[in-house]
Order: C-alpha cells, then structure tokens, then sequence
C-alpha cells in the first residue's frame, strides 16, 4: 500500500482523560479541541459529569471524554457519583490519558494508578503544568521516576494552558487509535446539548466568582431553555444547601448573583450567536449533595 493509501485509513476512538483533581483535565481538553468546552477553574472537583469533546482532522476522529477528578472523599453521595463518573469510562475506551502535575506525585495518582490494574486500554501519562517548573532540568528526573509507576505506553510532558507539546500527544494518541469509521458527523463536537453546556457555564462562574468562600455544594439546573429566532431564554436555579450559602451568592443588594449572571451570559452568547436573555435563581435544598433521589432530579444520573 502506498504511503498516500494508509493516509486514508480512518481511524476513531475514545480517549479518556482521568486523574485526581485539579491536574489540568478540562483545560487539555479545551485546548486540544481549541474551544472552551468543558469548564475549569483553580478549585479542585470542578468537572462532575463526563463530557465528550470530539476532534475530527485528517480521516482521524478521537472521542475525548473529560471527567471528574478521581478522589478519595467517599463519603457523600455526590463523591460516589463523580468517582463513578470517572471510573466507570476506564474499560470502555481504547486510549487512556492519565494526567498529573509536573513533579508531584501523591497519594491521590497512586490511587488513580492502581485503577489501571483492570485496564485493557494503552495509559499515556501527560504530564501536564511543565510551564510551573522553576528549574527546567527536574522535568527529566522526575519522569524518570513516574516511568516505574506503571507499564505506560507513552509519557509525554506538556502545558494544557500554553498549548506546549500538545501535538506531540495528539500525535501518539492518533496511533494508537483503531480503524474505524467516524462515529460522530465531522463537524459535531460533543454529545452534550446547549442547555446542559449553559448550566455548566453558570457553575463555572459561581466556583469562579466564590473563589474559597462556597463549599461544594452549589449545582445548577436549567428550568427553561427556549429558542426563538431572535433570542434565546435561559432560567436556571443554583441550589444550594443553606440558607448562608444562598446570601453568599446573591451578595450585598444582589450584586454578587447580579454579576455571575453576566458573566454566564456574555459565555453563552459567544457560544450560540444569538441573543440570550438568562434569569438566575437561588434557592435552598437541604442535604442534596448526600440524596441519590434528589441528585438524580438535579440531573446527576447513572451514566
Ligand atoms: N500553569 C498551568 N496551569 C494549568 C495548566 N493546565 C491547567 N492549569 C490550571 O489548573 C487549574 C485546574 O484546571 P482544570 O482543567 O479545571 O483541572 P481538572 O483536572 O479538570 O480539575 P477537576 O475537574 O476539578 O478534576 C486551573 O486553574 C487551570 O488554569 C498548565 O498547563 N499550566
Ligand atoms: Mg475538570
């Protein structure tokens, strides 16, 4: 065959992105597909749903699902349902990404690493957040050392955030694909729709705008996601699970909430092009992080 024949081979597969919290999941993700897709921020446990960015070029199709940092708080409902989220992708990919930040190893990666005890799929490590080394000669010994963490099939050094070696990644991840028709249209990017996507955008801002203030118990749900021609409306509820939490995110006259709101919408705007009018609500519900029942109705269900 020539070189021009085994060009055209198509290739497609999933590839999941998995590490504990924190390490730069969202933003390689974002930054591969070269889009804001899935939504990040400085807190640790931002991701908690599994979310597929799909990259279509050259006959090649990779199907990345982001997911929830793996951690160790078991104890509530919610924590069994993000680690879920995580681990449950492991045996259904062809290509796993196993992501940690540069030169340091805890005790969470082991417990990701021992994951993989079950995994039929090739682990790439990505060693992401390499632009934070002070002195640029750790990077060598400390990939020495992850080597013998784990029969890897790659280890490739890289920063989501500054597009450093990314198409290197690619480049491996691409070759270890199997041939395959493309699964998805060419031109789609995701399985998620638009309504999930703007709920998504409004909890980035909340965690963003709380900064260390909100425990982890905020979530949102869209009530009403109506297209017109000219605009779309959105009215979303945050629940938390205080009466405090509420005050915290409304803030003083209201400018706290007032703010989130905009910042969510201009996001949405530059998504779909269009007009959106968005209306926010804060409302309290007791003790949903920890009841399967209401996580379920707040949109946590089995995936
Ligand atoms: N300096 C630097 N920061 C990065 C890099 N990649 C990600 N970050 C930052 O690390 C923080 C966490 O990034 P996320 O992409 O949200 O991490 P995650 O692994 O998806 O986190 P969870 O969803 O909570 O598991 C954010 O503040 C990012 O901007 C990088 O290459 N270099
Ligand atoms: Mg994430």
């Amino acid at each position: 065959m020539s070189n021009n024949m085994t060009d055209r081979v198509s290739r497609c597969g999933y590839v999941a992105i998995v590490g504990r919290p924190n390490v730069g999941k969202s933003t390689l993700l974002n930054h591969i597909l070269g889009m804001k897709l899935s939504i990040t921020s400085r807190k640790p446990q931002t991701t908690r749903h599994q979310l597929l960015g799909v990259k279509t070029a050259n006959q090649i199709q990779t199907i990345y699902v982001d997911t929830p940092g793996i951690h160790q708080r078991r104890g509530t409902a919610i924590n069994r349902y993000m680690n879920k989220a995580a681990t449950s992708v492991l045996n259904d990919v062809d290509v796993v990404l196993f992501v940690v930040q540069a030169t340091q190893w805890v005790k969470e990666d082991q417990a990701v690493v021992e994951l993989f005890a079950h995994v039929h799929a090739p682990v790439v490590l990505v060693v992401n957040k390499i632009d934070r080394l002070k002195q640029k000669h750790d990077l060598l010994p400390a990939i020495e050392k992850l080597k013998v963490k784990y029969p890897f099939s790659a280890v490739i050094p890289v920063s989501a955030l500054n597009n450093i070696n990314l198409d290197e990644l690619e480049k491996k991840v691409s070759s270890l694909l199997p041939e395959a028709k493309h699964f998805f249209p060419d031109d789609q990017v995701t399985d998620r729709s638009m309504r999930f996507l703007a709920a998504e955008i409004i909890r980035e801002k909340l965690v963003r705008e709380l900064g260390q203030e909100l425990p982890y118990t905020s979530t949102v749900v869209i009530d009403r996601y109506e297209e017109r021609p000219d605009i779309v409306h959105i009215h979303a509820t945050i629940f938390v699970e205080t009466d405090g939490q509420k005050s915290i995110i409304i803030g003083h006259k209201g400018e706290r909430l007032k703010s989130i709101g905009t910042r969510a919408r201009q996001e949405i705007v530059s998504m779909i092009d269009n007009k959106v009018y968005l209306n926010l609500w804060v409302k309290v519900r007791e003790g949903w992080s920890n009841d399967e029942r209401a996580l379920r109705g707040l949109g946590y269900s089995e995936q």
